[in-house]
């Protein structure tokens, strides 16, 4: 049926809100990962973005915060951001999302009642309710066989879940390999800290025993503003003469997450990484010199985005995905989002959450929502004024699209 242009804002709202959705990259694990799944108010408020933002007010020294119980670090975050301040911060904001769209009492501003809510539930429910609140269809997981707790799961003990993809995740094999080099030797692959060709060899193998055992999504990495390809160091070695083979046998993406300014502040922990300028000319060359491979590639930095935009004009075997980390915040994610329709239609996926804590789902979800809808609003209406007519249907089929159906047919192309 025809959408009338006084019914467009009414429409998009309905369909963007109840398109279900593919959360393409999350650090969220199957209940069969144990406590690795991080869940509750707890968890919520000592994310490491709310880390980052309490210490600004502070001036105990950081050992004595990471000392503290999570409990204790809890209690001092919600003081700090949200009873001696405004929650206005886009994390910090974030969890009274959740706590509303869970129906507490967010004008109580009473932590321990927050605190006896979730101890009424367990995992296995929790997770039903977070995923039909939040309408995920799946997400997919960061899997790191270098993690020996995630490793040993995998080794033995890992169930199935149809709601958490893999990914095989291999930051230290790429960044680490000085280090890397050894577990592999522990672990029976014959390597040495040489990349020759019999050491590339077996560093195939490894990805190709993990992929079978884990049948990932995609092969992803973390890399840093200054990952540059080709080069004569380890990890253009190790990406040019493993990960791209390896990828394009299995035919899956190798997804790039570039621009991470590893422990910047290293007394923040996790809290401590920051953000680069990378170098897009990388992207080209791998896209260009691999036509028969997938690139799923995020960039960190504001000022790659145009230009990965325009890149992903020029090459079909690259995919780009979501507003990162510093760039998941409103005012960019509009400016982003808006670029990338004008220039790359439907051929990308605008968001995933990066979820760290299961209940992230229900506010990073619900706020980019808000955006995705105006953004649409002023793009079907711009069509609609020169006469074009929009189903219901078509509408449906196009946000289906940009929440992951674009990307799963993209998981089936063979270039
Ligand atoms: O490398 C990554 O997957 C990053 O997303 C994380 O390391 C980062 O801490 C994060 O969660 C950002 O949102
Ligand atoms: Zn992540």
């Amino acid at each position: 049926m025809k959408i009338k242009k006084e019914e467009l804002t009414r429409v998009i709202k309905r369909v963007v809100d109840d398109t279900p959705i593919v959360d393409v990259h999350t650090h969220l694990f199957n209940v069969s990962f144990g406590d690795l799944l991080l869940w509750g108010i707890d968890e919520l408020l000592t994310y490491h973005y709310l880390v980052a933002e309490t210490m600004r007010y502070l001036t105990i020294p950081y050992e004595q915060f990471w000392n503290m119980s999570k409990e204790e670090q809890a209690d001092l975050i919600w003081k700090t951001l949200f009873v001696d301040r405004t929650p206005i911060s886009e994390a910090s904001g974030g969890v009274i999302t959740v706590l509303n769209l869970l129906g507490l009492d967010v004008s109580s501003r009473d932590l321990q009642s927050y605190r006896t809510f979730f101890r009424r539930y367990n995992v296995k429910d929790y997770i039903d309710l977070v995923f039909e609140k939040a309408k995920i269809k799946y997400v997919i997981m960061t899997n790191d066989p270098f993690v020996e707790e995630e490793r040993k799961t995998w080794i033995n003990g890992y169930v199935e879940d149809s709601r958490f993809k893999p990914a095989l995740r291999i930051d230290p094999l790429i960044n680490e390999w000085d280090k890397s080099y050894k577990k592999l030797s522990e672990w029976g692959y014959k390597v040495g800290r040489k990349l020759d060709a019999s050491t590339l060899s077996e560093i195939k193998r490894f990805l190709s025993d993990w992929v079978k055992r884990m049948k990932p999504v995609y092969i992803a990495a973390s890399l840093p503003p200054t990952f540059h390809i080709p080069e004569k160091n380890d990890p253009s070695t190790i990406v040019e003469g493993a990960v791209i083979p390896i990828a394009e046998e299995f035919n899956i993406p190798f997804a790039m997450m570039i621009g991470v300014k590893k422990l910047t502040n290293p007394e923040l922990l996790l809290a401590g990484d920051s953000v680069g300028k990378a170098n897009i000319e990388t992207v080209e060359y791998l896209c260009r010199t691999y036509p028969h491979n997938k690139f799923f590639v995020l960039m960190l930095s504001r000022e790659n985005q145009h230009e990965l935009v325009v890149t992903a004009r020029k090459f079909r075997n690259l995919h780009i995905f979501g507003c990162w980390w510093f760039l998941n915040n409103p005012s960019i994610i509009d400016e982003i989002t808006r670029e990338r329709i004008e220039m790359l239609g439907l051929s990308f996926t605008p968001q995933h959450s990066d979820a760290r804590v299961l209940d992230q789902l229900l506010y990073k979800w619900t706020h980019f929502k808000k955006i995705m809808i105006e953004v649409l609003v002023d793009k079907y209406s711009d069509l609609m004024d020169d006469g074009w007519l929009l189903s219901e249907e078509e509408l449906e089929r196009d946000v289906k699209f940009l929440f992951g159906g674009e990307f799963e047919s993209f998981l089936e192309r063979k270039f």
